[in-house]
């Protein structure tokens, strides 16, 4: 390894230290006879003072930089009342060890906006900005909050294939791929591979994995390729047990969080805790009630709330301390694995978690009955021989389950309030954009 420290050790008290750091020449300003450079790494900016008198040959070669170029430096630290953090660094050396072109594509400054686009198109210097990052080491905390809950739970880490014959979900929304001579899809959900497993006795599973959609939106909460983390358990009660572990992993993973990624919370300006009371579970018909007679909101589909009513409904709950909670029981449920219990006094065993004014997540309890299955899949209209692989594995014996999927992408940006789920991925994939 290139022997360097990180920006955020060198501290005022290590005033009159030796020491190297190496990152980006984030600015260099002339004063005439005196030159600031600040370097940027990973985690923070230190002031380097380049003094004519001190170095002339030093002073001229930090002139001759451009921003944005690799540099590694050594020199002493001094404790100054003036610097940004109190501390600088009085240079004996400057290394270029890899040159950068000027102009810049973008700035790498704070305080200049770009439109999100011209980020995403040059995300390599988008990505540079701290502020920008912070977004992906908070999700990075996040999941490792999540899987460790998971794994602690018995929960064993599962993969299910990206390719298939046939969508989970249905046919419109799916990616057609060439495989070899045959049409195959891109994984819309891994949903029948974990109802497989569960009649596999895995009995819990969690896959941290990738969705494919072909939504025609441009919304700021659609991609095309999602970030989806899935799980599913056996011998369930039915549908309150499957958001018993949906809120309990999520309160670990915020927490987590919070104790491991606080420096991103801040940059962010972000506070995701969560309050003690259980997150409020209300029925769709009380959903509905309440945007008629609070907001007088209508939403259109009769038997889902549309994106002003998930809205609507946040605010409600946000005014009353919760940023999070469950709508059970959406009718006319259209996905043929979802339990739709005769006498049941919801309609449907269903589940979405909305947390500030999104929805994230989305499950509930599966039809494990084959007859019923079998009878769903004709009434929707869907083949069952196209599901034989599925449903072999209902006709000898299944327990009850069920299980959800929380689409990451949308956790990390209501975690960390961005405006546009694309923020909250490295490289977005939506109708207009494959690139970079
Ligand atoms: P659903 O289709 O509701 O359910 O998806 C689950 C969650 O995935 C996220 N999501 C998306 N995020 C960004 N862009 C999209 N185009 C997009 N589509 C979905 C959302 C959503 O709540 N098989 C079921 C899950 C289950 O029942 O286990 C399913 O996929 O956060």
């Amino acid at each position: 390894m290139i022997e360097r420290e990180y920006t955020s050790d060198v501290t005022a008290d290590r005033s009159g230290e030796q020491v190297a750091v190496a990152g980006r020449v984030h600015d260099v300003r002339d004063l005439g006879g005196i030159v600031f450079l600040i370097l940027r790494d990973a985690r923070g900016e230190l002031q380097v003072v380049f003094k004519e008198e001190d170095d002339a040959d030093l002073f001229e070669r930090v002139q001759e930089l451009n921003r944005e170029a690799v540099v590694r430096i050594e020199g002493e630290v001094t404790a100054s009342d003036q610097a940004p953090g109190g501390v600088e660094m009085v240079p004996d050396s400057l290394e270029v060890i890899s040159e950068s072109t000027t102009p810049l594509p973008m700035e790498v400054s704070k305080d200049v906006d770009a439109n999100l686009d011209t980020r995403l198109d040059q995300r390599f210097m988008d990505l540079r900005k701290p502020e920008v990052r912070a977004v992906f080491s908070l999700r990075s905390k996040l999941l490792a909050g999540m899987t460790a809950w998971f794994d602690e739970e018995g929960f064993t880490n599962v993969d299910t294939p990206l390719l298939s014959q046939a969508g989970a979900e249905g046919g419109a929304d799916l990616f057609p791929v060439l495989y070899y001579d045959k049409e195959a899809f891109l994984s819309q959900s891994p949903q029948l591979y974990k109802q497989i497993l569960m009649g596999a006795d895995f009995d819990r599973i969690y896959e941290v994995g990738k969705a494919f959609r072909a939504e025609d939106f441009g919304t700021s909460r659609h991609v095309s390729e999602i970030g989806m983390f899935d799980v599913e358990l056996s011998y369930i009660e039915d549908h309150d047990d499957v958001m018993d572990v949906q809120e309990d992993s999520l309160r670990a993973s915020i927490e987590y969080a919070t104790e491991h990624a606080q420096r991103e919370l801040d940059v962010l300006e972000v506070d995701p805790e969560l309050p003690d009371e259980r997150f409020p579970r209300i029925s769709f018909s009380e959903a509905r009630s309440i945007l008629e007679t609070e907001y007088d909101h209508v939403p259109e589909d009769a038997d889902d709330l549309d994106t002003k009513g998930e809205k609507l409904l946040g605010e409600y709950f946000e005014e009353q301390g919760h940023p999070a909670f469950f709508v059970v029981g959406f009718p006319n449920e259209k996905f043929y694995y979802m339990q739709d219990v005769p006498g049941d006094d919801i309609a449907s065993r269903k589940f979405d978690l909305i947390y500030r004014g999104q929805e994230i997540s989305s499950g509930g309890q599966r039809e494990h009955d084959y007859e019923r299955l079998l009878q769903r899949m004709e009434e929707d209209g869907v083949d069952p021989e196209s599901f034989d692989f599925y449903l072999d594995a209902f006709e000898y014996g299944m327990p009850p389950h069920g299980g959800y999927g929380l689409g990451i992408d949308r956790l990390v940006q209501k975690v960390a309030d961005l405006d546009n789920i694309r923020e909250a991925i490295l490289f977005p994939r939506d109708p207009e954009r494959l690139t970079p």
